[in-house]
C-alpha cells in the first residue's frame, strides 16, 4: 500500500509546530529521512528525533546514538514505547521545544517504526491502533489526531514517508515483505547484513548455524516443511518473508554500532578537507 506521498506530510507539518521524527534504533541511520528534516527545517518547526525500540539494544548503545545526534545539534529522546520507557522524556522535551503551550505535535517516520505505539504510550491508553501483525501493510490509514496531555496534541500518521532506497534499504525501512516483487534477494542481503554484525543472529532465532544465506533461508522453509508442491523443493520464498518479518519484529536481531557511523563521518570530513 503506498499511501505514502510527500504533499500529505507537507500539509500535516505545517498544521503542527513540533514534529517528531522517529527512528528505529537499530539502523537510526538507514531509518531517517534527510528530506522530511529539510521540509521541517523550510516550514519553521521544531524537530526532536525519537530513538525507539531501545529494548533492542543495549543501553550504550542508545546513549551513544543520542550523543552523536545531539552533537549535530539536534533534539534526541531514545525511548522503548511497547515497554511504555521514556515516555516521561518525551514529554518534557515536547514541552521545553514547543514555541508555545497547547501545542500540535505531528508523529512521523517511517513505516513500522512505533509512531502509533508512542502515542499509545503517552496517553497511557489504547486508541492508536498499532498494526496487530509486523510488517503487515501499514495499519495507520489516516492522519488523525489525539489529545495526549491537557497541553499536547499529536497527530498520528501512517508510515507517510515513501520507502525510497535500495531493495535492502526498503526492508530496513519498514516494507512488509507482501508488498516486495521478490523478497528471496532482499532477505539474502539482510541476513549478509545480520550476520556481519551479529555473528549469532541466525543461530539465536532460527538454531541454524550456517553462514551462506541462500542456504539458511532454504533450511528455514526445510525445517517449517515449506516446500514447493511439484518440486519438493524448499519454498525458499516463503522463508525470505519470515526473515524480514523476524526482522521487523526483532527476532532477528542485530544493530548498526554508532561508531560505524562516526568512522564513516570522520572519513567523509577528512576528505572534504582535501
Ligand atoms: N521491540 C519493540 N517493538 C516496538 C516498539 N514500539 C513499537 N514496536 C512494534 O513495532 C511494530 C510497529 O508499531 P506501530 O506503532 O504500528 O508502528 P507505526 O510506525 O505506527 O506503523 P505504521 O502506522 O504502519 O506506519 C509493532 O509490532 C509494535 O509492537 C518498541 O519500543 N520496541
Ligand atoms: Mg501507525
Amino acid at each position: 500500500m503506498q499511501l505514502a506521498s510527500w504533499s500529505l506530510l507537507y500539509n500535516i507539518i505545517k498544521r503542527s509546530e513540533v514534529v517528531l521524527e522517529v527512528l528505529d534504533v537499530r539502523d537510526p541511520i538507514s531509518t531517517r529521512s534527510r528530506r522530511l528534516e529539510r521540509m521541517v527545517e523550510r516550514l519553521g518547526r521544531e524537530l526532536i528525533l525519537v530513538l525507539n525500540k531501545c529494548d533492542l539494544v543495549p543501553r550504550h548503545v542508545a546513549e551513544e546514538w543520542k550523543r552523536i545526534f545531539r552533537g549535530e545539534g539536534y533534539h534526541v529522546v531514545y525511548m522503548a514505547a511497547r515497554d511504555h520507557k521514556g515516555t516521561r522524556v518525551l514529554r518534557r522535551t515536547i514541552k521545553e521545544v514547543a514555541p508555545g503551550l497547547p501545542t500540535v505535535v505531528a508523529v512521523t517516520g517511517f513505516p513500522k517504526t512505533g509512531k502509533s505505539t508512542i502515542i499509545n504510550a503517552l496517553k497511557g491508553k489504547h486508541s492508536a491502533s498499532t498494526s496487530p501483525i509486523p510488517g503487515s501493510p501499514g495499519y495507520t490509514r489516516h492522519a488523525q489526531l489525539y489529545r495526549i496531555d491537557t497541553n499536547i496534541y499529536m497527530i498520528d500518521t501512517p508510515g507517510v514517508i515513501p520507502v525510497e532506497g535500495g531493495e535492502l534499504e526498503a526492508v530496513i525501512r519498514g516494507r512488509p515483505p507482501e508488498e516486495l516483487p521478490d523478497p528471496v534477494k532482499p532477505a539474502i542481503m539482510l541476513l549478509e547484513k545480520a550476520l556481519k554484525y551479529n555473528p549469532y543472529a541466525v543461530l539465536e532465532a532460527y538454531g541454524i548455524r550456517e553462514k551462506e544465506p541462500l542456504r539458511i533461508l532454504e533450511l528455514i522453509a526445510i525445517k517449517r516443511g515449506w516446500r514447493y508442491k511439484t518440486t519438493k523443493e524448499p519454498l525458499i520464498e516463503e522463508a525470505a518473508k519470515t526473515v524480514i518479518r523476524d526482522y521487523h519484529t526483532g527476532k532477528l536481531l542485530f544493530y548498526i554500532p554508532p561508531h560505524e557511523y562516526l568512522s564513516i563521518k570522520r572519513q567523509g570530513a577528512s576528505k572534504d578537507r582535501k
